[in-house]
């Protein structure tokens, strides 16, 4: 480390530093859960429903017992006679860990199967019989809630006479009501009804895990693919009684989880249930199909919106009804207090005076999970809404999409700004991203070109998104999953040698924690990240965490580190003292060293100061130098941006093409720049994904028709386009770096930029609205309807 007069270079915030995990995985020596081996291991398979909804008269396992090398099967009568056939989910539904008397979606897990290997697991399973009688299928939420609709789940039907789980409201009726029927008189109404369907994150790695316990210690370890290693333990421990601190869940390095992995699985619990009866490991890995059709899914909102507006296009007020479909069990990942998560984002980053959002959630006979997939609690669907909307008023009114939205911004002086549902946004600059993505992508002069374009019939289409995300949950007082609060943590213990070890509660699963949590240190403390490691995914070993997701690592995790970190530079202050025999306020702070003020070459470093931690401490304070903090948010973070997209549309073979994305975010303090943009590439796609191409869609009778990478179309290099990014800087003003989350922005923000501008292409044939994925045959279809297939 070299040190000039403005202290030693130590690659702090805003650095591109090199990922230091990419040491070991572009070596091909990351460590998954599938890589772990263990003497006397077993193989597990999931016998699943071929049917959607059907009562299950019988399960006959002798033939499967027979099968070389299978050791044990577990069907849900087992469990339940050890009362283990339901378990609690994230939303407070139980669910139902194998079935017993009825499936209630295809691929819903039936019987575990333990063998030697994988392969007499799976000869295992393909063994095992099951009587079913086939039941009446329903797979459309509205028709789930008509009155004649079959009971899906009789086993809640005390608290639950309908397929409907839940209603909520938020926001001022009256008034919502009284500012439309103003609109209506004096000045407009648009409405649009939409659909947000059921996708699937698909994390390249699927889920997994290896249990392992231990009869002597009582010692339960788990290896799993977990977002929430701290949330999965004690629901393990609540589940089977077992004491929490003889469990351990291990998540190691995840290969992508999107939201895929926050959920507790059947397959896990099934694999500590089959490890506690055998007495040996057991590993159990989906396959891609498992992943596909039976966990967490996301999105499944249909959408019915109404802005009021006075004549000119300015917003008075929004009101939106939806329909979720949860599918079997309600098992989303949302805040207890908040059924639809943070779907009341939807007024987004417009100045709506009033608002009113109802939700109703239904049972259906699909897969259950729900919001994962680089959301945030559902702000993808409140996002994709509010910026179709303002799509839709622009048109109503004649004036550019732009225009719109430069006349209807929360202004910069209005934070932190109180929306209508009564979030407060804590610093925004609107104007300032889209003014910016304007300039660097041309707008005028592409204005202008459509023009010609449209002029010679060619069809070519610009598309806006300014979204506003809000991430950062808690505060713990508004915030828990399953009753535990939503902090977040941090330990750092320096070492005697100046060099660190830092372990943070919140798990990566491919966003570069190891990097970028090891620059928080390096700023607060002047020490290289090559000197501060970062550990995670342990529960023996990390400070309690409630997970990765919802992108709150940087809001939570990140400022739980820096807070950390400035607690071992409070005790550093105190032993430099001790050692320059001044006080503590005669000495000044540069990275990585104290000096005496007004004689700068008096100092301590921090590795002296750390040596002497453990060699020489002031009598008057605990040897050591170590912190933690667990950090309650006071508010979450609102980072925002602005997208703009430029497609061209194929009279021919109506495929979309995009011939420019632009995107300008804003999440704050950036702390490393290169990872940012790296989170932004990859969201970007996962944009991109939902709105061409992946939709998990369904047969009438529930079969699921996008169970493989064949069917279910997600894009690959050949696809994507060349993203474009830039950037404003609008730091958090509570957050103690100013960093806002940026993992789950672009994929919020995308689908609609390019929704928009495809609508617009064809906006002057009439064209208001298209459903996402805008498919070739979708557009083709109005292209000849409209008279313009070629
Ligand atoms: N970062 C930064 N400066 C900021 C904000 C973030 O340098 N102002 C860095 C962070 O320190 C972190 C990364 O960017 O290394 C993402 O940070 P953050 O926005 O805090 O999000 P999380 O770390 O909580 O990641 C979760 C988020 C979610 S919810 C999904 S889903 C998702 C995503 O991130 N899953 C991912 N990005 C992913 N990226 C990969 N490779 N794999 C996944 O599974
Ligand atoms: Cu919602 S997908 Mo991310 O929050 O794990």
């Amino acid at each position: 480390m070299t040190t000039t007069s403005a202290g030693p270079h130590v690659h702090g915030l805003g650095e591109p530093y090199k990922r230091k995990e990419d040491a070991r995985f572009i070596r091909g020596k990351g460590n998954y859960v599938d890589d772990i081996q263990l003497p006397g291991m077993l193989y597990a398979d999931i016998v699943r429903s071929p049917y959607a909804h059907a009562l299950i008269k019988s399960i006959d396992i002798s033939k499967a017992l027979q099968v070389p090398g299978v050791v044990a099967v577990i069907t849900g009568k087992d469990l339940e006679a050890a009362g283990l056939a339901w378990m609690p989910t994230l939303s407070g539904d139980s669910e139902a860990v194998l079935a017993v008397d009825r499936v209630l979606y295809q691929m819903q897990e039936v019987a575990f199967v333990v063998a030697e290997s994988r392969y007499a697991a799976a000869d295992g399973a393909a063994a095992v019989e099951v009587d079913y009688e086939p039941l009446p299928v329903v797979v459309d939420p509205h028709k789930a809630l008509a009155p004649d609709a079959p009971l899906l789940r009789p086993d809640k039907k005390d608290r639950q006479p309908t397929n409907q789980i839940y209603h909520w409201e938020t926001g001022d009726r009256a008034a919502t009501d009284a500012a439309f029927a103003e609109a209506e008189q004096n000045g407009v109404v648009v409405r649009q009804d939409m659909y947000v369907p059921r996708i699937h994150p698909a994390p390249i790695e699927t889920c997994g895990c290896v249990a392992d316990y231990n009869a002597a210690t009582g010692k339960l370890t788990v290896w799993m693919t977990s977002q929430a290693p701290h949330a999965h333990r004690t629901l393990f421990a609540i589940v089977s009684g077992l004491p929490e601190h003889r469990i351990r869940v291990i998540s190691p390095d995840v290969g992508g989880g999107f939201g895929n992995k926050v959920p507790i699985y059947p397959g896990y619990v099934c694999a500590v249930v089959a490890a506690l009866k055998t007495g040996r490991p057991v590993k159990w890995i989906e396959d891609r199909t498992e992943n596909l059709t039976s966990t967490g899914f996301a999105r499944d909102y249909h959408i019915h919106a109404e802005i009021a507006a006075d004549k000119e296009g300015t917003v008075k007020a929004l009101r939106v009804y939806t329909l979720a479909d949860h599918g079997a069990f309600d098992a989303a990942a949302q805040p207890t207090k908040f059924p639809a998560g943070l779907f009341h984002i939807c007024t987004g980053s417009y100045d709506f005076k009033h608002a009113h959002v109802a939700v109703d959630a239904v049972h259906t006979n699909k897969a259950p999970g729900g919001i994962a997939y680089r959301c945030s609690f559902r702000v993808t669907e409140a996002s994709y809404l509010i910026e179709r909307m303002m799509d839709t008023l622009a048109r109503e009114v004649g004036k550019d999409p732009a225009e719109i939205r430069l006349q209807n911004f929360i202004k910069p002086e209005a934070f932190p700004y109180r929306s209508a549902l009564g979030w407060t946004y804590d610093s925004g600059n609107y104007e300032r991203a889209l003014r910016l993505a304007m300039e660097k992508i041309g707008y005028e002069e592409l204005r202008r070109e459509q023009a010609e374009k449209r002029a010679r019939g060619e069809l070519m289409g610009i598309g806006i998104s300014s979204f506003t995300e809000i991430v950062g949950a808690g505060p713990g007082k508004h915030f828990d999953i399953a009753g535990i609060q939503m902090f977040d943590s941090c330990e750092i213990r320096v070492h005697p040698t100046g060099k660190v070890l830092a372990r943070i509660g919140v798990q990566t699963q491919g966003q570069g924690h190891e990097t970028t949590f090891a620059q928080i240190i390096a700023a607060e403390l002047g020490i290289s990240p090559d000197d501060v490691d970062v550990e995670h995914g342990d529960t023996d070993t990390a400070p309690y965490g409630l997970g990765t997701y919802a992108s709150r690592s940087t809001p939570v995790g990140g400022a739980a580190t820096a807070v950390a970190a400035r607690k071992i530079r409070d005790k550093a202050r105190k032993i430099a003292a001790y050692l320059l025999e001044v006080g503590e306020e005669d000495l000044e702070w540069e990275p990585g060293r104290f000096y005496v003020r007004g004689s700068p070459s008096k100092g301590k470093t921090i590795q002296e100061i750390a040596f002497a931690a453990y060699t020489n401490c002031p009598p008057y304070l605990e040897p050591g130098l170590e912190a933690v903090n667990y950090y309650d948010p006071p508010n979450l973070t609102y980072p925002f941006g602005s997208y703009i997209c430029v497609v061209d549309i194929d009279r021919g073979t109506g495929e979309v093409h995009i011939r420019r994305f632009l995107a300008v975010d804003d999440c704050g303090t950036v702390i490393n720049p290169m990872i940012v943009e790296g989170q932004i590439h990859g969201g970007l796609t996962q944009g991109l994904a939902p709105a061409l191409y992946e939709q998990l869609a369904y047969d009438e009778n529930g079969n699921v028709l996008g169970s493989n990478f064949q069917d279910y179309l997600i894009p690959t290099a050949m696809e994507t386009p060349r993203w474009e990014t830039a950037r404003t800087v609008t730091p958090s003003p509570h957050h103690p770096i100013g960093a806002k989350g940026v993992g789950e922005s672009p994929t919020v923000g995308a689908p609609q930029a390019i929704a928009n501008a495809v609508v617009d292409a064809l906006a002057h044939v009439g064209v208001r609205h298209i459903d996402i994925p805008i498919t070739p045959w979708k557009v083709w279809a109005i292209l000849k309807e409209k008279g313009l297939a070629t």
